[in-house]
């Protein structure tokens, strides 16, 4: 049977932890599908939902297992729609590891069938999300390391256009 895993998030953008995470989970199933939340709570994003899939699209093209799409509602649900079986999580820190303790508890008890698995993050990417990446380019900070080639003149330019 395929192995299909999805590994949701917000990505508003896309950093290299992300991308690192996707580049290892992409090697150890079949297929991986990078999935983007429409999440209303979320107020006053960098990208819209379309733009952040395509900046992924970009970014992914070289990986040939990996899908992008866009996805509303429960994850779970989402995932059982796509025939997944797991779900991929990147962890961070301790501050990471509750909160995502309890998603992946709560997921288990919406859908018993999907599995959790969390990747470590690489050490060179520990200290790094999306929302530290907008605030360093917002306060004119490099990010050229944090980042991806292939989206950093769409996050310098979007910075410019006058997010705040
Ligand atoms: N190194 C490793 N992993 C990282 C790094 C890094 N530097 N940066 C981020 N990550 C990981 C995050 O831990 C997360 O696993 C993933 O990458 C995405 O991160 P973000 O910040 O883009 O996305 P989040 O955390 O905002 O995404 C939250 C979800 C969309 C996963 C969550 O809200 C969700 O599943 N929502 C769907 C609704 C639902 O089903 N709710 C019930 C769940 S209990």
């Amino acid at each position: 049977m395929e192995k299909i895993a999805v590994y949701p998030g917000s990505f508003d953008p896309i950093t290299n932890g992300h991308l690192d995470i996707i580049i290892r989970a992409a090697n150890v199933c079949d297929k991986l599908i990078v999935a983007v939340l429409e999440n209303p709570d979320k107020k006053n994003p960098l990208f819209s939902i379309e733009e952040r899939v395509e900046l992924i699209k970009r970014v992914t093209m070289h990986l040939k297992n990996v899908e992008v799409e866009s996805f509303r509602g429960l994850l779970v649900n989402y995932a059982k729609r796509k025939n997944a079986q797991v779900i991929i999580k990147g962890l961070r820190a301790v501050t990471d590891f509750e909160y995502e303790l309890q998603m992946a508890m709560m997921n288990n008890k919406l859908d018993e069938n999907i599995e959790t698995i969390f990747m470590m993050t690489s050490n060179k990417y520990s200290f790094l999300s999306s929302s530290l990446v907008k605030q360093v380019a917002m306060y004119g900070g490099c990010i050229k390391e944090l980042v991806p080639d292939e989206v950093l003149q769409d996050i310098l330019q979007k910075i410019r256009e006058g997010y705040s």
